[in-house]
């Protein structure tokens, strides 16, 4: 390991801006020293935020913050590999959203991509979309894809407070660079001093998405394990051009991201999981970490040297600043691809940290040394939920409808990889968005939905538990995967609390304390393992819950929960929003080939 990052920092100045921020990020990313909220005063006055997303009031701000996105093809260099990329304004990571809670946003996404053309939808992962679930930006389920030379704008609520992120949600296309941080300002749960921005970390690849999902997707000896080749935190990290032989432009040592501490003051981190499918375990060396929330959920705080993020997680974090002659070094921040839950070549990312004090060179390489934590606790899954406990309580009712999702990957007729969930694998209709189908009627009822678009209705249910088992039930068929995989399981449209995840089945036995479980969007299923939620059927849409790991949505990982179909029908404008893509959609595809070799939501094949 000494090695290994002697190689990254080898001749080791300039670790930082080998590469210009043009050719690395397309231009300078850096979303540090954020305010406490924008404007010259906060709007929500004295009300506190809970998280409590079901009787919890979103203050009225009467603002709209507008932001354009240019949804392009660019050759970039994020480690200093040059590949292609598909990025958001230019740059990659893309551009900070950032509004007060209450406030609404507008963001108008051109696709401009071209040479080959394809789809995009961005989804704003993590809102709630209450009364606008046709922004939630979901192709085959909330939208049709935007088509190319098209716009289409978003418009939706700043209903949390915290740390999130966009992404792409077409096909893959968040791996080819489509995301970015958002941020929504609001009552702290806890005093921070200064707040140092997201810290999105991301697995990284050199092949572009659709050879990657071709090569998962594919079937005998034509399969191919997607393999990560590198960490980025905030877009950058050093690669060793060394083995490199096809000829590829490569920089080594293109440089690495800086943050700046405030000395002994408490700074917050806002650390995201915005990759594709590995999951991470982030420290900084010589520094404790005190967590304050977990994805849009004000935590009880507690102390740590680690914290674990599965894709599509949120972790905010204090981290109180060092004083005296200790601000004058540097340190690493790391982030360490698990090497046993997921398949990382090159797994660790490292930024530089420094003080705002420092009193010499403040390119200097940190020399620190590696927190040492012990993940074999979490067993590929996140903490224990008796530590990650909300700030304000909400007992768990007892659910008026369970339903237990059997969770299998296995091998289809033709040898490609499949996700089976009860028997189900899902597949988008790029023309025929379930939404759609819902409000006209063609599959309002249960009996006329098309088994691959795997629709699960809550009815009349109020409180709404899902079991999702992930074990090799049946090890007499040879077609089942010997190994399960962790899986961070995101459901759009809501926090749901956790009751259990760990190993085995579940023995129905509550892990969390029953007074109050920890609420959040994404949490792991673990391998050979379980994972209870529940959730209250108050937004009226149709929500994916999927997998995150970019390549098992791809093999068809996602139930789509359709909540309170009634009120959908009855939702205003949702007819003529979904029209607004979905007549583009058809005339370019009656056109042209649209090559969806996965389930859509990051790629499938098309079935015949
Ligand atoms: C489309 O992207 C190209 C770069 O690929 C850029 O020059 C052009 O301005 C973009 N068009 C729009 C409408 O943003
Ligand atoms: C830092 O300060 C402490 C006491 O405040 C001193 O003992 C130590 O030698 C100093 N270290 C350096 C590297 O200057
Ligand atoms: C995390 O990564 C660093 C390299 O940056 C390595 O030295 C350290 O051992 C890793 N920690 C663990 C617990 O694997
Ligand atoms: C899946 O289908 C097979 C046969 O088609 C059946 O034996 C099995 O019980 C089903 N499993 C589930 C979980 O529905
Ligand atoms: C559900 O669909 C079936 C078949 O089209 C139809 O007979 C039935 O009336 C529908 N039920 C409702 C409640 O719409
Ligand atoms: C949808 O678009 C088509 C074609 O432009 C139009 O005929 C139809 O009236 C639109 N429907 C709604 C609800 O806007
Ligand atoms: C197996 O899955 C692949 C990829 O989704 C698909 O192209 C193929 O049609 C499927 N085969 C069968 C028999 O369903
Ligand atoms: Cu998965």
């Amino acid at each position: 390991m000494a090695s290994f990052i002697g190689k990254l920092v080898a001749g080791a100045l300039p670790l930082f801006g080998g590469l210009s921020p043009g050719n690395t990020n397309g231009g300078l990313v850096n979303y540090q020293g954020r305010p406490d909220f924008l404007g010259s005063s906060a709007p929500w006055g004295s009300v506190t935020y809970d998280g409590d997303t079901v009787n919890q009031k979103t203050p009225e701000t009467g603002v709209t913050r507008y932001y354009d996105f240019n949804i392009a093809r660019a050759k970039l260099s994020p480690d200093g590999y040059q590949r292609d990329m598909i990025v958001v304004n230019g740059q990659y990571p893309g551009p900070l959203i950032e509004a007060n809670w209450g406030d609404w946003i507008e963001v108008t996404v051109t696709n401009n991509i071209t040479n080959p053309e394809e789809g995009t939808a961005i989804h704003w992962h993590a809102l709630l979309q209450k009364d606008t679930p046709y922004y939630d930006g979901v192709p085959g389920i909330s939208q049709c894809p935007i088509a190319p030379g098209e716009s289409f704008t978003y418009r939706f609520r700043a209903d949390h407070v915290g740390t999130t992120f966009y992404h792409s949600h077409y096909s893959a296309q968040v791996n080819a660079g489509v995301s970015g941080p958002i941020v929504f300002h609001g009552p702290k749960s806890q005093n921070w001093d200064y707040d140092v921005g997201p810290v999105l970390i991301s697995d990284w690849f050199h092949k572009e998405y659709f050879e990657i999902v071709k090569g998962v997707m594919g079937s005998g000896a034509d399969r191919i394990a997607a393999t990560s080749v590198n960490n980025l935190i905030n877009g950058k990290m050093n690669f060793d051009c060394s083995t490199v032989t096809d000829g590829t432009p490569c920089v080594s040592n293109a440089g690495v991201s800086k943050f700046t501490l405030k000395p002994g003051k408490d700074n917050l981190l806002r650390i995201i999981n915005g990759g594709s499918a590995g999951l991470q375990y982030f420290s900084v060396d010589d520094h404790l970490m005190t967590v304050v929330a977990m994805d849009f959920i004000p935590i009880k705080p507690y102390t740590t040297n680690v914290i674990t993020l599965g894709v599509g997680q949120r972790t905010d974090v204090i981290i109180h600043g060092k004083t005296g002659n200790l601000t004058n070094q540097a340190y690493w921040i790391r982030s360490n691809i698990s090497t046993t839950c997921a398949l990382p070549d090159q797994p660790y990312g490292l930024a530089a940290l420094y003080y705002s004090d420092a009193d010499s060179d403040a390119n200097k390489v940190p020399t620190s040394q590696p927190q040492d934590y012990d993940v074999t606790r979490f067993g590929c899954g996140n903490e224990p939920l008796t530590l990650t406990q909300p700030l304000t309580p909400m007992p768990v009712k007892e659910p008026d409808t369970t339903v237990t999702i059997n969770v299998i990957d296995t091998l289809n007729a033709t040898g490609n990889d499949e996700y089976l969930l009860n028997n189900r694998t899902f597949h988008a209709n790029y023309n025929l968005p379930v939404l759609k189908a819902v409000i006209e009627g063609t599959g309002s009822n249960t009996t006329t939905f098309d088994p691959l678009w795997n629709v699960l209705p809550t009815g009349d249910s109020k409180v709404f538990r899902i079991v999702w088992e992930n074990q090799k039930f049946d090890p007499a068929d040879p077609n089942l995967y010997a190994l399960t995989f962790a899986h961070p399981m995101h459901l759009h449209g809501h926090d749901y609390q956790v009751l259990s995840a760990g190993p085995g089945p579940w023995d129905g036995s509550l892990d969390a304390d029953a007074s109050n479980a920890l609420r959040r969007d994404t949490h792991i299923l673990p391998p050979n393992g379980h994972l209870v939620v529940q959730f209250e059927t108050d937004n009226p849409g149709v929500w994916p819950f999927h997998c995150h790991v970019a390549w098992h949505v791809s093999a068809g990982f996602d139930v789509n929960i359709l909540e309170r179909a009634q009120d959908l029908v009855n939702l205003p404008n949702t007819a003529e929003v979904m029209n607004q893509t979905c007549t583009a959609w058809d005339a370019w595809s009656a056109t042209n080939v649209v090559d969806q070799i996965d389930s859509g939501l990051r790629m499938a094949m098309e079935r015949s």
